[in-house]
C-alpha cells in the first residue's frame, strides 16, 4: 500500500477533528487532505511522474508535509534534506540522486543559485516572490482548481517512497530507498506496540527531514488519528509548559533534548501539571541511566527507550508497560521485526555475549542508491548488517543491549556523524596536513565532533576558530568540530593506523 493513501483514508475518517496545530494554527484532518491534493496537482504541474526524485531543503513548516504526502500520492520519491545542509553538500545529493525537482526557500535559492544552475536542476520555491530561474509554489497553487484530483496512489509495497543519505564510513554519503512497504509496517507495529490512538495527542518538537521526525513522529500520529501539537524549533521551556497546558499525552525527542528539559526543570519555581501524559519516547541515540534515573524522579515518568535507524525504521522498543522498561536497555524486537547477533565470524553468538547486531523484515530499506557494492557488503544471508554491536539477556526473555558500534561513528544531539567526511573537509584547509576526527563525552550532545590536528610545516600556529569557520562553509554546523587540538603527530599503531582510542584518552 502507498503510505500517502493510508494517510488520506485515515483523513477522510476524521474529517475536522484537528491534525495537526504548527505554531498556533490549526489544520484539520479535511485541510491537510485538501491541501495535499492542491500541492499534488502542483507537482504534476512540474512534470513529477513516478519514481522522480524530489528533494525539500526547508526550515520546519506545513509545505513540507503537504509536499511530501503530495509526491507520495503521484508515484514521487521524498528526499528530505536537513536545513542546516551546505551548498556543497546539496549538491552532491542532487546529483547523486538525480533530482527532478528541488524545493527550498527564497534565501536559500539565492545562496545556492549558482549551484542549481550548474546542475541543471528545476527549482521551486516556497515563497510569494518569484525569483529568476525558480517557480513560486504559492503562485501555482492559486491557479489550481481544488476539484482536480491527481492523486492515483499508484506506487506502493516495494517502490520506493524515500531516499534518506546517511553518511558513510568512507565520507560519500549513501541513499538508503525506504519503501512504502518499509513504511507502513513499521508504521502499524509502533501503533500496536506504544497502544497509539485517536485519543492521542503528540508534542513534535523534532525536525522534520528524519526518520525519528517524519517517520516515526509525523506519519504514526496522522495514521492513528491522533493531534499533533507541532513546534517549529526546540525549546525546553516551551515545550514544558505546552505539554502541562494542551493536554498532550505523548512526547518524542533524542537524549540531547531530555538532557536540556531536565535543565531547564530544575529552574522551574512551579513544576508543570504532567497527568495528561502516558508516555515519553527516546530514540536515535543512547540515553544514559543516568538521565533515565533523573527523569523518572523528577517527573515519576520512566522514558521509553526505543532503538532504531535510517535504513530499519524502529527495531526494537521497550516495553508499553513501565514496569517492563530497564534502562539501559533497548527492549525487545517489534512484532515485525527478527533480530540476532552473530559473532565475528558471523555465527549465531551465545545468548549474552556481544556481537554484530543483524535485522530482517518489513521494516528493513531496499538497499543503497545506486550503490549496489554497498548494498551487497551490507547483507549477509538476507539479514542487514546494522553494524551496532550488543547482545542479548538469555535470563530477560532476550532483551536487547547495544554495546557500541562495529564502524566508527559519532552521535552528536541524534545526528550521525562518520569521521571520515569530517576529516576530508579539513583536510582541504590550507594549513592542516593531517588529521583525525573522534567523538568525545559531552553532557549536552551525548557525544562532541573533536578533532586532532596536524599541521603543514611553515604552519606554526594557527586559529581553532577559523578552521571551525572553513568547515562551517562547508558542512552542516552540527557535523563541525566544536574543539579543535593542535598536536606534532597522529598516534599511529605499527601498520601505520592512526590509534584514535589514544587520542580520546589523550583529550578526554
Ligand atoms: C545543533 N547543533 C549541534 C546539534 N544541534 N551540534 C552538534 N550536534 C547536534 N545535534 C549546533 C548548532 O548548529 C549550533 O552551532 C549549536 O549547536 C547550538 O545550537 P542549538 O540552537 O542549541 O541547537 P538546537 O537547535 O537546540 O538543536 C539541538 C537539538 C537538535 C538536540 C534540538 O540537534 C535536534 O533536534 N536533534 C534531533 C536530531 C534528530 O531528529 N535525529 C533523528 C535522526 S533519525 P553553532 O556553532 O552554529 O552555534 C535516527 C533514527 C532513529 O537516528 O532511530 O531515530
Amino acid at each position: 500500500m502507498n503510505l500517502a493513501q493510508k494517510i488520506h483514508e485515515t483523513a477522510v475518517n476524521y474529517d475536522i477533528k484537528p491534525a495537526i496545530v504548527f505554531e498556533d494554527k490549526s489544520y484539520s484532518f479535511t485541510d491537510i487532505d485538501r491541501e495535499v491534493g492542491r500541492y499534488a496537482s502542483v507537482l504534476k504541474k512540474l512534470g513529477i511522474s513516478p519514481g522522480d526524485r524530489v528533494a525539500f531543503q526547508l526550515d520546519k513548516c506545513m509545505e513540507f508535509i503537504f509536499l511530501h504526502l503530495a509526491n507520495l500520492s503521484i508515484g514521487g520519491i521524498t528526499l528530505p534534506l536537513n536545513s542546516g545542509y551546505q551548498t556543497d553538500e546539496v549538491e552532491y545529493f542532487l546529483s547523486d540522486s538525480g533530482s527532478a525537482l528541488f524545493v527550498t526557500d527564497s534565501n536559500r535559492y539565492q545562496t545556492q543559485q549558482p549551484m542549481l544552475e550548474k546542475l541543471g536542476v528545476k527549482v521551486a520555491v516556497v515563497n510569494d516572490t518569484a525569483e529568476a530561474g525558480a517557480t513560486s509554489l504559492p503562485a501555482l497553487l492559486k491557479k489550481v482548481d481544488s476539484a482536480t484530483e491527481e492523486r492515483d496512489f499508484s506506487t506502493g509495497d516495494d517502490d520506493i517512497a524515500v531516499i534518506c543519505y546517511t553518511s558513510g564510513t568512507t565520507g560519500r554519503s549513501k541513499g538508503a530507498m525506504i519503501t512504502h512497504r518499509n513504511l507502513v509496517a513499521n508504521m502499524l507495529d509502533l501503533e500496536n506496540i506504544w497502544r497509539w490512538t485517536d485519543n492521542d495527542v503528540l508534542l513534535h518538537i523534532l525536525p522534520l527531514f528524519h526518520v525519528h521526525g517524519l517517520f516515526v513522529a509525523l506519519h504514526g500520529a496522522l495514521n492513528a488519528g491522533s493531534t499533533v501539537i507541532m513546534h517549529d524549533r526546540f525549546d525546553p521551556g516551551r515545550t514544558w509548559r505546552t505539554l502541562a497546558e494542551k493536554g498532550c499525552t505523548m512526547m518524542m525527542g533524542v537524549p540531547t533534548i531530555y538532557q536540556r528539559l531536565m535543565n531547564e526543570w530544575d529552574k522551574l519555581l512551579e513544576k508543570p501539571d504532567l497527568s495528561s501524559l502516558r508516555v515519553f519516547i527516546s530514540g536515535s541515540a543512547p540515553l544514559s541511566v543516568n538521565l533515565f534515573a533523573r527523569f523518572e524522579k523528577a517527573t515519576g515518568f520512566k522514558i521509553l527507550e526505543r532503538y532504531g535507524m535510517t535504513e530499519t525504521g524502529m527495531n526494537t522498543s521497550n516495553a508499553y508497560n513501565p514496569a517492563g522498561r530497564k534502562p539501559g536497555s533497548v527492549g525487545f524486537p517489534l512484532p515485525g521485526v527478527r533480530l540476532k547477533i552473530v559473532d565475528g565470524e558471523g555465527k549465531d553468538a551465545v545468548p549474552g555475549e556481544i556481537g554484530e547486531v543483524l535485522l530482517q523484515g518489513d521494516n528493513v530499506f531496499k538497499g543503497y542508491w545506486q550503490m549496489p557494492d554497498k548494498t551487497e557488503e551490507s547483507f549477509v544471508d538476507g539479514w542487514f548488517r546494522s553494524g551496532d554491536l550488543g547482545y542479548q539477556d538469555p535470563d530477560d526473555g532476550m532483551r536487547v543491549y547495544l554495546a557500541g558500534r562495529a564502524k566508527e561513528l559519532i552521535i552528536t544531539g541524534g545526528y550521525n556523524v562518520y569521521p571520515k567526511e569530517i576529516e576530508t573537509v579539513l583536510e582541504t584547509h590550507r594549513a592542516v596536513k593531517e588529521c583525525a576526527v573522534i567523538g568525545l563525552f559531552d553532557e549536552d550532545f551525548g557525544e562532541k565532533v573533536t578533532a586532532a590536528v596536524v599541521l603543514k610545516e611553515g604552519f606554526y600556529k594557527a586559529d581553532p576558530a577559523e578552521i571551525i569557520t572553513f568547515c562551517k562553509g562547508k558542512l552542516a554546523a552540527y557535523k563541525c568540530p566544536k574543539t579543535i587540538y593542535f598536536i606534532d603527530e597522529l598516534p599511529r599503531n605499527a601498520m601505520g593506523k592512526i590509534q584514535k582510542n589514544q587520542l580520546v584518552e589523550m583529550y578526554k
